[in-house]
């Protein structure tokens, strides 16, 4: 079963991208299931689960990287055995950090019969409140961003060209190897790559020495 988490900061637009992108991949034939941690000022309503014979969850109480992460990892296996999708998108609250996300995921596998496999990861970096952001919690940014695989410059409908276009600068100056989008959750413009990015293409399984290898570099910058 795929896992495929849309990260970012609190605010970013991950409710408003789950629900766009979930919608699409139904359209292009594939069995979805969404998990969300913590409800935010938008929700999934019933209507559009209903309407796009989608199934899913919501998880609060705690963060699921690392909180109750035995708790999502129950939710996953329940999905595999009852529903099976083939992918489920995870909306992780705005503090998760994408690693401790894949490795809360891989726990389902001794919970079920299946192997977990990870698309590309997703952070949605919020041009219009770029600066607000760095200020208030830019460790959380900076992580979200550097464990990212892809990075998508949100809300472009309403940022100005100066920020969106520092938002990209921030993003590759925190992690280069990242792609970079700029797709509308609200016109669907520019999610063709996303589909086919969530379908066709893996991220790596969770590796202690990884994250290890980031923290020192991390910590070896100071703060
Ligand atoms: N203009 C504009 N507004 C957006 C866009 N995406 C999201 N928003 C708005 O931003 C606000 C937050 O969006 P959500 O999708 O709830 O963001 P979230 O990351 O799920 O928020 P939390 O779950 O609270 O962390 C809402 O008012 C959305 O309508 C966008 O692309 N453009
Ligand atoms: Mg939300």
């Amino acid at each position: 079963m795929k896992v495929s988490q849309i990260a970012g900061f609190l605010g970013s637009g991950k409710t408003t991208a789950v629900m766009k992108i979930a919608e699409g991949l139904v359209n292009k034939g594939c069995r979805i299931a969404i998990v969300v941690n913590d409800v935010g000022e938008i929700s999934i309503d019933s209507k559009f689960i209903e309407a796009n014979g989608l199934e899913a969850r919501e998880i609060s109480g705690g963060c699921i990287c690392c909180q109750i992460a035995g708790s999502f990892a129950e939710t996953l296996a329940k999905l595999h055995e009852g529903f099976n999708p083939d992918i489920v998108i995870v909306e992780p609250s705005g503090v998760a950090i994408p690693w401790g996300l894949k490795r809360a995921a891989e726990y389902s596998e001794a919970k079920a019969d299946m192997v977990i496999e990870h698309a590309p990861v997703i952070t949605l970096v919020d041009a219009v409140r770029i600066d607000m952001l760095m200020r208030a919690v830019r460790r959380l940014v900076e992580t979200q961003i550097r464990e990212a695989d892809i990075c998508f410059v949100n809300k472009v409908d309403v940022a100005t060209p100066e920020a969106i276009t520092k938002t990209e600068e921030l993003i590759r100056s925190i992690n280069p190897r990242a792609e970079i989008a700029h797709p509308s959750s609200i016109t669907g413009e520019g999610l063709e790559i996303v589909y086919d990015a969530i379908m066709n293409r893996t991220s790596p399984r969770y590796d202690d020495a990884v994250e290890e290898e980031m923290l020192r570099k991390e910590y070896a910058k100071g703060v």
